[in-house]
């Protein structure tokens, strides 16, 4: 027996004697600017980690000394989708089914403050989530949920005032007062204009707006959660440990200040915020992630004055990631979700949400869903995860991590802080372009095979089964929504619901008053959703992002590539033969603002040499039809992920077509069911790439269709 502990460098010695003529550095990994060793030791601890109490600040090994040895993380899944009623069945379902907590999914018309009757979103009514206008939807949402009883998330931002008020109102209407709601307002932002793209107004109101519902719930729900401090859809979009951990802390830390710049105590209100964490495959890389997550909110509310512990805590969900899902041999998502799920668990999650398999192909059925929530509950029952209190802490590896990403993060939290914080950051467009960068090197190592993902560029399958698919009727479910607004409208007090929605827009533009207390009263006055959120954009304005294309990533990563060079050589010919690039313009239609596809797209497609004009989010067919024959493109790239392809690819190729520009060629991204591919050929789709699509191959597709199409 030794009695010292062994050495990285001992170990060196073995490792390379078996390595013979591979250099032990080959086995080095970097995670996105953490360095990884293939081997830790008692010499990588950290000091403090034998120190570390589980329950105790800074909470690195969990917020509660017991976890779930003493109650297990809420299961609590994202759903929603077509009319309330059929949501509130569906969660019914999930309920008697073992789920625990509710997370409603809104639809893209709601998220972006329109009745369904608005013309701007005739494609995405009931689509990616339930529909809701008015309180009578609200309500119909909840029927039976004893409001009192069940926690609910709400996953709503652009339109939180509207929502949050008819939520609350719900519950009154349902004998459930403000003091006894439990739950969570998701109400974060900066996030939106860094990578979700759901806002609405522009970032100084929209902080207020996040101000005013935080000062709310402190006084009136001290039970519910004011914030989910989101970094999942940083994560989604492609940044790296570093820059989810960073940039969600540094949106934490403005969103604290902003509520004390109201004059809260910052105890008053810390205790109730919470946090939204993606995971994904890297499994020792996203427990470390969640452990220094912590660690680092621990810190930086020491820094903001916290006296009390809980206000020190930071307690998350957790979402399995949807870009790891593929959309190819879609059963292997299942054992990505349970090993995405696993690594949520070891990191100490409050709350956790499985992603179903079918997810990179359309919304849940019920058997996925199924599949998807057992997945947690064998984790729970079968797998004796929930024994032990941080069953990883202490392993030289999840300690060493957990220090290096802590470490790493805090640069990136003071450079934030060092540009004026996260507002000035976001309006800055710094992270954004951060974190697109690092997805189109993630893009790119995965088309070059660097990473592999199975059944998509290695062990790929051939003649795959088709998965059926829940579709929605969104005429359907548009027609009964307007329907149900129509008669809301008719039956109102109307003098009374706009008074009270003057009211609003007079404590919007006078910067005085809570603007969610004075929709409340409107909500109370039947004002719908589209209402509510017009009185408060007729004061701030409706904000459109700026859209960027970085440049030279893909050029650099495939610097030594032969069919990276066939393909920009071909459009150099092209070039030469007609005196100018091959044209793309590379659109998002409807409410879905789901933009790294397009952007990943677009930056490669301009290192390859197309000309490439990346439209505005939300727009209309008929803008974009307009907008194609302004450019002059030969091409139209539609990015879909919200399922508005049925409605909005048609749409757009009759308005080509009423412009007389019918031959340009138009191709189609992102999720859509296989199903679905045949009906967009017939309407004249040239080309159908689903998630995975290796970006070069698409290259190729779309300079052979634009040439074919020249030369007839
Ligand atoms: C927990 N409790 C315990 C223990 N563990 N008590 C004793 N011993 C223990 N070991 C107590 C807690 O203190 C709490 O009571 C209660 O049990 C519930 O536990 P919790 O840990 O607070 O869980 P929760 O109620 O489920 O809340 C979890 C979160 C909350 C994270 C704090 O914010 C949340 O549910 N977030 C969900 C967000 C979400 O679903 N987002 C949707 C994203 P007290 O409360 O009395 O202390 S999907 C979005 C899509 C993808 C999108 O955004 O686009």
């Amino acid at each position: 027996m030794r009695d010292r502990p062994a050495t990285f460098a001992e170990w060196a010695e073995l490792a390379e004697r078996e390595l013979k003529e591979t250099p032990l550095a080959s086995l080095m990994r970097d995670y996105g600017g953490v360095s990884v060793k293939p081997a830790y030791f008692f010499e990588d601890l950290p000091a403090d980690a034998n120190a570390a109490l589980p329950g105790a600040e800074p909470f690195t090994r969990g917020v509660r000394a017991t976890m779930y040895a003493n109650r297990p993380w809420t299961i609590r899944q994202y759903a929603g989708f077509a009319t309330a009623r059929e949501s509130n069945a569906f969660y019914r379902q999930a309920l008697a089914n073992g789920q625990k907590g509710l997370s409603v999914a809104f639809d893209l018309a709601t998220h972006r403050g329109y009745d369904s009757d608005h013309p701007r979103v005739a494609g995405d009514v009931g689509k990616a989530g339930v529909a809701i206008d008015t309180v009578k939807d609200m309500k119909a949402l909840f029927e039976g949920i004893p409001l009192d009883e069940v926690s609910v998330s709400m996953t709503m931002n652009g339109a939180v005032i509207p929502v949050m008020a008819m939520f609350i109102v719900a519950a009154e209407e349902q004998g459930v007062r403000q003091d006894q709601l439990e739950g969570t307002i998701q109400n974060d932002i900066l996030k939106e204009f860094m990578v979700r793209n759901t806002f609405i107004y522009p970032p100084e109101p929209s902080m207020r707006i996040v101000g005013d519902v935080i000062a709310h719930t402190a006084r009136h729900s001290p039970k519910f959660n004011s914030i989910s401090i989101s970094g999942y859809h940083m994560h989604e979009a492609g940044a790296t440990a570093v820059q989810e951990l960073a940039y969600t802390l540094a949106d934490g830390r403005e969103y604290v200040r902003a509520a004390q710049a109201r004059g809260l105590d910052v105890d008053a209100f810390a205790g109730r915020l919470s946090f939204f964490f993606g995971i994904g495959m890297n499994f020792f890389l996203e427990v470390a992630k969640l452990r220094a997550a912590r660690l680092l909110w621990a810190e930086i509310m020491d820094d903001l004055g916290a006296r009390d512990p809980r206000s020190k805590m930071l307690r998350t969900h957790c979402q399995t990631s949807g870009v790891s899902l593929t959309s190819q041999d879609p059963h292997n998502n299942i054992v990505r979700t349970t090993i995405e799920a696993l690594a949520a668990v070891l990191g100490g999650t409050q709350s956790l949400h499985t992603n179903s398999f079918d997810e990179a192909l359309a919304l849940p059925t019920d058997f996925s869903a199924r599949i998807a929530r057992n997945t947690q509950l064998v984790l729970q029952h079968e797998a004796r995860v929930t024994d032990v209190v941080d069953p990883l802490g202490g392993s030289y590896y999840i300690e060493a991590l957990t220090a290096d990403l802590a470490q790493k993060a805090r640069v990136l939290i003071a450079e934030i802080e060092a540009q004026g914080g996260m507002t000035r950051a976001v309006q800055a467009g710094v992270p954004k372009l951060e974190i697109e960068k690092a997805a189109a090197l993630r893009q790119a190592r995965i088309d070059r095979g660097e990473e592999v993902i199975v059944g998509v560029n290695r062990y790929r399958v051939e003649d795959e089964p088709e998965v059926p698919v829940r579709q929605i009727d969104t005429a359907r479910v548009r027609e009964e929504q307007v329907r149900a607004l129509a008669e809301v409208r008719r039956t109102r007090d109307e003098a009374r619901c706009q008074s009270m929605l003057a009211a609003l827009r007079e404590f919007a533009a006078k910067d005085e008053g809570n603007l969610l207390e004075a929709a409340i009263e409107a909500a109370r006055a039947r004002a719908t959703l589209g209402e509510i959120s017009q009185a408060l954009e007729d004061v701030f304005g409706r904000y459109s992002a700026t859209n960027r294309v970085i440049s030279g990533i893909y050029g650099e990563s495939y610097a030594d590539d032969p069919e990276y060079a066939a393909i920009a050589q071909r459009i150099e010919a092209f070039h030469g033969r007609l005196g100018r690039a091959p044209a793309i313009l590379i659109a998002k239609m409807g409410q879905d603002g789901h933009d790294r596809g397009a952007k990943i797209i677009a930056t490669a497609f301009a290192d390859l040499g197309f000309a490439v004009h990346l439209g505005a989010l939300f727009e209309t067919p008929p803008e974009v039809a307009a907008e194609a024959e302004e450019l002059g493109v030969d091409a139209i790239g539609v990015s879909t992920l919200a399922a508005g392809h049925r409605t909005l690819v048609p749409e757009l190729i009759a308005a080509l077509g009423d412009r007389g520009i019918g031959e340009v060629t138009v191709i189609v991204g992102g999720v859509v069911p296989e199903q679905d591919h045949q009906f967009l050929r017939d309407c004249g789709v040239a080309q159908i790439f689903g998630p995975g699509t290796n970006v070069l191959e698409a290259a190729f597709a779309v300079i052979n269709e634009i040439e074919g199409r020249l030369s007839n």
